[in-house]
C-alpha cells in the first residue's frame, strides 16, 4: 500500500557515524549506545498508566529523593478511548491528549520530574495506529487506515494480513501486528511524520523514549527516524523480544540505541520458582544475553506480568527478592515496574490513572517498596564497580560485593543464614537498608550477619547510619 517510496536514504556509514557519534555517553571505550538513561543514576521507574500529575507528585517526593534516573510514562499520543490499558497501544494521532492527561498536564509533569533530577523517558507507539474505528482521546475521528491530519491508506505498509510466521523477516516488519494498521516506517512521509511527533515530545523536554514493537520495524528505518530528531542523542530503549530461530534478533537494534533483554525477566522467574540462585553468579552475558552496555532488563513490565512469562507483585518475596538482585547486579540497565492490582487482565489503571496515594485503590507503587527503594542508592553508589567475594551455599543464598562499596545478601532459603561474611567494604558500621538494623564491618572487612529466609540483607557506603 506504500506510495512509491522516494525516501532519501543516508549511506550506512553516515547513519552508523550518526548514531555513533551521538549516543557516546556512558561506555568508555567505543562509542556504544546508551545503558541508561543519559546521567549517573540507571533505574527507571516505570508509571504504568500514571496520569502525569501524579508522576510529577511521586518524582518529587519519592523518585528524585530515591535516587531514580528517569521515570517512564506511558504513552502521551491520543489513543483510542476506553478503560483498558491496551489501548495505550493502539495510536489514534500524535496529539498529547489521552485520559492520562493533556498537553499541559504532559509539559507540567516534565518540568517537575526535572526539578527533582528525573529523566522522563515516554513510551513510544509508532509501528502502526489502532485497527478499530470511531472518536480518539482527544477527539479526533478515524478508521483503520485513516487517520485524517496524520496518515491515510497510502501511508500503510505493504502487507494488510496478521502476523503470522516469526521467521519470515518479511512478515514481521511488513504484515501487521495483531491486525494493527502497519505503518511503511520505509516511506519518507511516515519517517518525517514519526521524527516530527518525537521532536514535539523533545520540545516538551523528553529525555529519552521506550520504542514500542522496535522489532517490527526494520533497524534502517528506525536509525533513519533517530537520525532525524532534533536530539540524535537520546535515549532509545527498544522492545524487542527474543525468540529462539526467529529471523529478527534484538541484538540488530543495539546499533541505534538500548534493546530491551526479554530473557533475564523470563529466566529469573524460573530461577526464583524452580532452579537455585547460586546459578546467577554469571547472570548477564555468562548466559548468552546481549551485552550489558546495552541492554535494559526488568523483573517484569505489563505484558510479562499479565501473561505470566515473568514474576509478578502476586508471587510475593520471590518478586522483592528478584528486584533486590536486578538492582545489586551490574548487568543492564534495571526498569522497576510500577503498576496496579488486576484480576481482569484488560482492566485499565484504577481511577482514571489518578493515584490518591500508594498501596490505595489498587495502585502497588513497587517503586516505593523499602526493599526495593532502598536498592536504588545501593546501584547509584556501586556504578562502575564490579562483582567481588561471591558466595553461595550451592543452592538458594547467595552474596555478592560490588568493589568496595557495597554488599548484598540474598536468602531464599526457607531457613536463616547466620555465617560470617567477607567483603571489601571499608571498616566500620553500615545500615542494613533491607532491615534497618545495623552491622558492623571489623577491620578485616568481615561481619557477622542472620539473614531470615526469603529477605536480604544490603549494606553500601552512602548508607553508614540507619
Ligand atoms: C490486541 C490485538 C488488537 C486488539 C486488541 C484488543 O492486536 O487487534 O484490538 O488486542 O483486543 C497490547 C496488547 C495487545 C493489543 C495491543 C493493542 O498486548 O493484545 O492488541 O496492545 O491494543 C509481540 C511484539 C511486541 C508486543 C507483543 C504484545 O513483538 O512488541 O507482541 N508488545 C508491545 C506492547 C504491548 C502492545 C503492543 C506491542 C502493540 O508491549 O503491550 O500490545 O502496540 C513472541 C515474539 C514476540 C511477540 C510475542 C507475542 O514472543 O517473539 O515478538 O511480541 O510472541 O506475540 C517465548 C518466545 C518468544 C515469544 C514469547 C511470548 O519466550 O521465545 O518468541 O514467549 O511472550
Amino acid at each position: 500500500m506504500a506510495a512509491r517510496r522516494t525516501m532519501v536514504r543516508r549511506p550506512l556509514a553516515t547513519a552508523l557515524a550518526l548514531a555513533a557519534g551521538a549516543v557516546g555517553g556512558l561506555v568508555a571505550g567505543a562509542p556504544q549506545a546508551q545503558a541508561a538513561p543519559p546521567g549517573g543514576k540507571d533505574v527507571t521507574a516505570v508509571l504504568f498508566e500514571w496520569k502525569y500529575a501524579s508522576v510529577a507528585r511521586a518524582c518529587r517526593d519519592q523518585l528524585g529523593p530515591d535516587g531514580y534516573g528517569a521515570v517512564q510514562v506511558s504513552p502521551p499520543q491520543e489513543r483510542l478511548q476506553g478503560e483498558a490499558w491496551w489501548a495505550a497501544y493502539q495510536p489514534v494521532s500524535y496529539r498529547i491528549g489521552t485520559r492520562l492527561g493533556d498537553r499541559a498536564a504532559f509539559r507540567a509533569m516534565v518540568k517537575a520530574c526535572h526539578s527533582a533530577g528525573v529523566k522522563v523517558i515516554a513510551d513510544a507507539v509508532i509501528n502502526h495506529m489502532t485497527n478499530a474505528s470511531g472518536t480518539g482521546s482527544a477527539g479526533s475521528r478515524f478508521t483503520k487506515y485513516d487517520y485524517p491530519g496524520t496518515y491515510s491508506a497510502a501511508d500503510m505498509d505493504d502487507c494488510q494480513a496478521s502476523i503470522g510466521n516469526y521467521q519470515d523477516r518479511w512478515n514481521v516488519q511488513h504484515c501487521e501486528l495483531g491486525g494493527l494498521a502497519d505503518l511503511d516506517t520505509g516511506e519518507e512521509y511516515v519517517r518525517g511524520r514519526i521524527a516530527a511527533y518525537l521532536n514535539d515530545l523533545l520540545s516538551l523536554g523528553v529525555d529519552g523514549f521506550r520504542v514500542d514493537a522496535a522489532k517490527h520495524m526494520p533497524v534502517d528505518d528506525l536509525k533513519n527516524i533517530k537520525s532525524r530528531l532534533t536530539k540524535p542523542d537520546v535515549y532509545w530503549k527498544q522492545e524487542t523480544l527474543y525468540g529462539a530461530n526467529e529471523a529478527v534478533s534484538p541484538s540488530e537494534y543495539t546499533a541505534t540505541g538500548d534493546a530491551q533483554e526479554f530473557r533475564y525477566a523470563w529466566d529469573l522467574k524460573r530461577v526464583l520458582n524452580d532452579e537455585k540462585l547460586a546459578y546467577l553468579k554469571n547472570y548477564g552475558e555468562g548466559w548468552g544475553y546481549m551485552p550489558g552496555s546495552t541492554s535494559s532488563v526488568f523483573v517484569t513490565n505489563h505484558d510479562t506480568e499479565r501473561h505470566g512469562k515473568s514474576l509478578s507483585y502476586k508471587d510475593g518475596a520471590k518478586y522483592t527478592l528478584a528486584h533486590v538482585f536486578m538492582l545489586a547486579w551490574p548487568y543492564g540497565s534495571p526498569d522497576v515496574h510500577s503498576g496496579y492490582e488486576f484480576s481482569d487482565p484488560d482492566a485499565g489503571s484504577p481511577e482514571g490513572g489518578h493515584v490518591k496515594a500508594c498501596y490505595s485503590d489498587g495502585w502497588k507503587c513497587q517503586h516505593a517498596w523499602p526493599e526495593i527503594r532502598s536498592m536504588v542508592k545501593f546501584r547509584n553508589t556501586a556504578r562502575g564497580t564490579g562483582v567481588t567475594h561471591w558466595w553461595d551455599n550451592g543452592n538458594d543464598a547467595i552474596a555478592f560485593g560490588r568493589g568496595n562499596k557495597a554488599y548484598v545478601v540474598i536468602n531464599h532459603e526457607g531457613s536463616t543464614v547466620d555465617r560470617t561474611f567477607q567483603t571489601s567494604l571499608a571498616p566500620g558500621s553500615y545500615c542494613d537498608v533491607q532491615s534497618g538494623r545495623k552491622v558492623t564491618v571489623d577491620g578485616s572487612g568481615r561481619f557477622r550477619a542472620a539473614v531470615a529466609p526469603d529477605t536480604a540483607l544490603a549494606l553500601h557506603a552512602d548508607a553508614r547510619k540507619c
